[in-house]
């Protein structure tokens, strides 16, 4: 019996999909389809899926080509798959040829035509508007954000302000954006801003953008004290905005799933969390500099304070090393 193997979301099912389930099932006598979990599309930039992980299987299923489903939940499932099914085919649409030559090492590997003309992404993109989203601020995180932002799906980076124009023309034409030195204008043609301009610029920015009822993404520190975030935090939640400070961690699946590990009791009561985080950097430049909002704690307390919070809660006490080291003696 042979047996091939074939992945993939099937959000929206349509023609292309039944299309590749047909060829991939003609291959060989069963077909094992492995449909992608949500938390898994997520980890690759497809963020706005319109069927949850049990309708997909369910479209999959009704086509009538799979005798069985499972679940892709995880980067590098693909072998283990093969070899606990005993796969001898891994098959797979024409545009990821290259993608999964390494499978030949378990199995044969085949791609299949794929149906031009339609996609998923088509498909969503009838019935929802991409979020238009401008950067503020040209330097150098600003830099890595707009790469990364074209393997996620149902946004688009299309503008940038700084208020020196040679930095926002240069940055715009590096990037094909529209290069914009005054708010107003920006902010009209965009439905969200990522804050990535000087820290002392992050309450200002984000206040006036949540007032324009855009959402805001703001790189960390958010803002440079308690007043200030509670009052941004208002701000949004009475507009209905999305208002996030852009700590990565947060968002990490190997973060969230240590935290769920350790919540659901495996290693006992928890009692004492140590967080650091160092970064080299060498004079002159803005971390050093307080006239900027540099040094550690707003560099990197939001990190460090995110692990804490997160595994202890909100009332947790400051013990010193020292005194630490005596309790747990
Ligand atoms: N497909 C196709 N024709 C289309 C659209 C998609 O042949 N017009 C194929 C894809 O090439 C893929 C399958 O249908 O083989 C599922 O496509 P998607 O739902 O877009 O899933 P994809 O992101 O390709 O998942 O682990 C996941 C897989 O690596 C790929």
């Amino acid at each position: 019996m042979i047996k091939v193997i074939t992945y993939g979301t099937y959000d929206l099912l349509h023609q292309g999909h039944i299309n590749l389930l047909r060829r991939a099932k003609e291959l060989g006598d069963y077909l094992i389809v492995g449909v992608t979990s949500d938390t898994f599309d997520q980890g690759r930039g497809k963020l706005n899926t319109r069927n949850n992980v049990l309708e997909r299987v369910e479209a999959v299923k009704a086509t009538g080509y799979a005798d069985e489903v499972i679940i892709e939940d995880y980067v590098g499932q693909k072998i283990d798959d093969i070899q606990k099914y005993d796969v001898d085919i891994f098959a797979i649409g024409s545009d990821w040829v290259g993608k999964f030559d390494y499978l030949n090492e378990y199995c044969k590997v085949v791609y299949l035509p794929r149906t031009e003309g339609i996609s998923s992404t088509q498909l969503r993109e009838q019935t929802q508007d991409t979020y238009r989203i401008g950067i503020i601020g040209s330097g150098r995180i600003a830099r890595r954000f707009v790469p990364e932002s074209k393997i996620v799906s149902g946004a688009e980076v299309v503008s940038v302000l700084n208020p020196d124009a040679a930095g926002a023309e240069a940055f715009a034409r590096e990037f094909g954006l529209q290069a914009h030195t005054a708010f107003d204008p920006f902010i009209e043609g965009v439905d969200a801003v990522y804050i990535a301009s000087p820290h002392p610029t992050h309450y200002e920015y984000a206040k006036r953008a949540l007032e324009a009822g855009k959402h805001v993404l703001c790189e960390i520190p958010l803002v440079l004290s308690g007043t200030e975030a509670r009052e941004l935090y208002d701000l949004a939640e009475r507009n209905k905005l999305v208002l996030l400070e852009a700590s990565k961690t947060a968002f990490c699946p190997a973060f969230n799933h240590l935290v769920t590990l350790v919540k659901s009791g495996v290693i006992g009561d928890v009692v004492d969390v140590k967080a650091s985080l160092s970064k080299m950097v060498a004079p002159p430049t803005r971390e050093l500099d307080p006239a900027q909002a540099g040094g550690a704690m707003n560099e990197h307390a939001p990190l460090t304070l995110l692990a804490i919070i997160k595994l202890l809660g909100r009332d947790y006490t400051w013990q010193s090393p020292t005194r630490m080291a005596r309790i747990c003696a």
